[in-house]
């Protein structure tokens, strides 16, 4: 377990640590998001208080499970609207919805994926309306067989169907107002989606070596994905730095097929160029890559030494780092890399009490 990097940024720990937390631990976390090897631990969820979004993946740097918890300030509220479970401080509120496809029937002109993935993003949007948590800050979405074909269409890309329709369907659609996301594929399980929503409008980052992934052209899929590729989060005088998964993509193209290497470097260069745009607006502190918390999603098991390797090499020995076994949105891509940052916290920034 690593020191608090940022207001919200909390504890990466084993789920079984996570499960022996005292109560006192637990009053103080917004949610987390959990990566298990085995099928999803029952347990996890089970806890009544902290919404939990459990995905079958496994970790690839030793242990057999990681969750990461999300911090709260003050008094907290939580409930359950439709499928989400949620949970709020006076400032940002953590949502859950995990949606079995079988729930949904293959009609003429939607697929089980994309009415799952729509159903799943209007509720996120109307609980956020009825809550009054306006501005959503980051979004993960893990999606089985991410790249598999059916209905004659890539997943992921049914995916991005629905998730668009979503946007469209709440006035949400708005260039430049996108939040931050990823992406990921597993081999089972429900279509699971966590999200961070919040007061104040964050910064919506966009990264000029990439076309902004909401204009990628057709290619890709009839819809264009809803993300932007950070946002920089105010939270009284903290600041949350959320760097969307980010692949071996120049403008809208993946670079480097077949060279884990490559795309690694290439990955890291897209990273600190989307830092060079976030330190235009911090009031704090540059970020850098040396302080980030890593997510490093990997497609073959087999390239975790040499992708660490390359990692350690150009990053140094960052605060986190955690290697998973997923699969990336695009056939091509073997790895993609996410990023927290905060600045340090400390008690004259106002503890938690
Ligand atoms: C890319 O840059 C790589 O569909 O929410 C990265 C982050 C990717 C988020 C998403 C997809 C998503 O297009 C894939």
């Amino acid at each position: 377990m690593h020191d608090t990097v940022s207001r919200l940024h909390g504890a990466s720990l084993s789920v079984a640590a996570f499960l022996s937390q005292p109560v006192q631990w637990r009053n103080n976390v917004l949610g987390a998001l959990c990566f298990l090897a085995d099928p999803v631990d029952s347990s996890v969820q089970a806890d009544g208080e902290v919404p939990c979004m459990c995905v079958p993946m496994r970790r690839l740097d030793g242990g057999n499970s990681i969750c990461e918890a999300w911090y709260a300030n003050g008094q907290l509220t939580h409930g359950r609207l439709g499928d989400i479970h949620y949970r709020h401080d006076d400032d940002v509120l953590f949502g859950v919805v995990m949606l079995p496809e079988a729930n949904f029937e293959a009609d003429s002109n939607k697929t089980p994926l994309q009415q799952a993935t729509e159903s799943a993003y209007r509720q996120v949007f109307t609980l956020l309306d009825r809550l009054h948590f306006p501005y959503l800050f980051r979004f993960w979405n893990y999606i089985a067989d991410i790249n598999v074909h059916s209905f004659g269409l890539e997943r992921y890309r049914q995916f991005n169907l629905g998730r668009k329709d979503a946007f469209l369907a709440h006035g949400r659609d708005l260039v430049g107002n996108f939040p931050a996301a990823c992406a990921l594929g597993s081999t089972q399980g429900p279509l699971a989606i966590a999200f961070l929503a919040g007061r104040v409008a964050p910064f919506n980052i966009e990264n000029p070596r990439q076309i902004s992934a909401y204009r990628y052209p057709q290619q890709y899929g009839p819809r264009s994905p809803t993300f932007s590729r950070a946002s920089l989060v105010r939270l009284g005088t903290e600041e949350v730095l959320f760097v969307s998964g980010t692949a071996s993509i120049v403008g809208h193209v993946t670079l480097h097929p077949d060279d884990v290497i490559a795309q690694t470097r290439e990955t890291l260069a897209n990273i600190e160029s989307v830092l060079a745009q976030a330190n235009v607006r911090t009031t704090r502190a540059k970020f850098e890559l040396a302080n980030l918390c890593y997510k490093i999603y990997l497609r073959r098991e087999r390239d975790l030494e040499q992708v660490r390797h390359e990692v350690e090499r150009i990053v140094g020995h960052p605060p986190e780092s955690i290697y998973l076994h997923a699969d990336i949105c695009r056939q091509d891509l073997l790895v993609e890399i996410e990023a927290t940052a905060g600045h340090p916290f400390t008690s004259v920034d106002g503890g938690r009490g």
